[in-house]
Formats: structure tokens, sequence, C-alpha cells
């Protein structure tokens, strides 16, 4: 992790905003279309792995530290019996936004209802599963920050433009 030399000690960068979140490698396949997006985007990030049940210690480290290090906003994935984001969003005032990972059992429905029922109090703002979800994340997480971020907004407006204009208007049986 890239550090500021007058801070002494781990501390991202400013330009580091968003960090990435995930409970296991295996989530790195979804939770890679964040980081891409992000970086289409020119919004920094680091990526971590952080298992709510194998690594408790990373994650209550990680979570009680994230703001004081800079970071304005989580992004977590996680399958199955999926903790991480719920618990990251107890520990940090930071807003979490959660990624239900597609899981090989239950399709991710396992995932989603992990991270999506949270208590009133402690909120995560839950996405679709996989990588529909993993790339809104990060569009969700860059709208937040293009608040105060005017040229993170233009790029956002261009992104959304690209996106349009790639729609064609009539359907094509050249794609299935
Ligand atoms: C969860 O268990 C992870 O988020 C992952 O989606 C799932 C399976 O993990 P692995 O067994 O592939 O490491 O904690």
């Amino acid at each position: 992790m890239p550090t500021t030399a007058a801070a002494g000690q781990a501390k991202p960068v400013a330009s580091k905003p968003v960090a990435i979140i995930m409970g296991s490698q295996s989530d790195w396949a979804t939770m890679r279309h964040a980081a891409q997006t992000l970086e289409t985007l020119g919004v920094g990030y680091e990526a971590l792995i952080i298992s709510a049940h194998r690594t408790p210690d990373r994650l209550y480290d990680f979570a009680r530290t994230a703001k004081a290090k800079g970071y304005q906003l989580v992004i977590a994935g996680a399958g199955g019996a999926a903790h991480l984001p719920g618990m990251a969003a107890a520990l940090t005032p930071l807003p979490v936004f959660g990624v239900p990972v597609e899981s090989k059992a239950l399709a991710g429905v396992d995932s989603l209802h992990s991270i999506v029922q949270m208590p009133a109090g402690i909120p995560v703002g839950t996405l679709a599963i996989g990588r529909p979800g993993a790339v809104n994340a990060a569009l969700l997480a860059a709208a937040v920050l293009a608040l105060h971020d005017e040229g993170l907004a233009a790029r956002l407006d261009r992104y959304r433009a690209a996106q349009t204009a790639a729609i064609a208007e009539h359907p094509s049986n050249d794609e299935a």
C-alpha cells in the first residue's frame, strides 16, 4: 500500500478514496469488475482480501482505521454466509456498499440475503448479485465522490453518454 512519508505509518494516499474488500481470493473474479470500473473513471482504490470469518482481526483492524487512513467509501463483496459488508458497516462510520457474490450452492441468493437484511441502524447499500452489482457499486461510489469532484462528475457524465451511444436502436441477428 502506498504510504505518505510524513505520516511515518501505513496510510493510503488521498488518491485512493475507495477500499474494495472481499472475503476471499475467489471473490476477485467478481470484484475485479468494480476495480475496472473505478479505473475507467479514474477513481483510486485499494483491493484487499478480508474475511469476516477466517481473518476477523484483519477485518476489525481495517474497519476501525479505514476513515483515519483516508478512505471515503467501502465496497465489500462476499458470498455464502456473507457477513463481511455488515460487519464492516458495524465497525466503520464510512458508507459501505455490499456486493453479493454468486455462490455455487445457492446462486448468490444466500449472499444477497446475508447482506441486504441488515437491522435498522447499521446500513449496507446492497447491490445486485455478481458482476452487475460490482459494476454498480463502483458507479455508485463514483457518483457519491463526484458530488465534491467536478472532474469526476464530468467523467461520469461521459461514461453514461458513451454507454447510451453504444446501444443500437434496432436488434441485430449478429449477436445472440
Ligand atoms: C466467503 O466464502 C467468501 O466471500 C467467498 O465468496 C466464499 C467462498 O470462499 P472460498 O472458499 O472460495 O475461499 O467467505
